[in-house]
């Protein structure tokens, strides 16, 4: 093997490593937001609990910072009822809950944008959380 060859396969190496690399790095579909408590009644107070779930693993994803929330009755034709949502502190790694007043029984759509570490794209979900009296 010569100089050249040498230096050909060595590009072409370096090559396949950049290729390899970037086909490992996260997308913001390799993340799934659920609805964790299913049991949700109208009223004041109403505890969202969900979880952020790397597909690729299989594993709780701690530490996301959720930076937007909307929650409006779009479900049912009113997307413009909506209610504040304060997050609240979870101890579970993955979980994330939230605080809001369900005024109203019905389908409610929860949309949430969060910025995971290692994935410079924004995650976003949209679960729809069922809302009984
Ligand atoms: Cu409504």
């Amino acid at each position: 093997m010569n100089t050249k060859h040498l230096l050909r396969s060595f590009v072409l190496a370096q090559a396949l490593t950049l290729a390899a690399a970037v086909a490992a790095q996260a997308a913001p579909e390799d993340y799934t937001f659920k609805i964790i408590e299913s049991d949700l009644h109208s009223g004041e107070g109403a505890i969202i609990s969900v979880s952020l779930t790397d597909m690729r693993t299989n594993t709780p994803v701690a530490d996301a910072v959720i930076f937007t929330t909307r929650l409006d009755m779009a479900p049912e034709g009113m997307e413009a009822m909506t209610t504040p949502v304060e997050a609240v502190a979870s101890d579970i790694p993955g979980q994330y809950q939230f605080k809001a007043d369900l005024t109203m029984a019905g389908n409610w759509r929860f949309q949430i944008a969060a910025k995971v570490q290692g994935e410079t794209e924004t995650v976003q979900g949209e679960l729809i959380l069922g809302v009984q009296k």
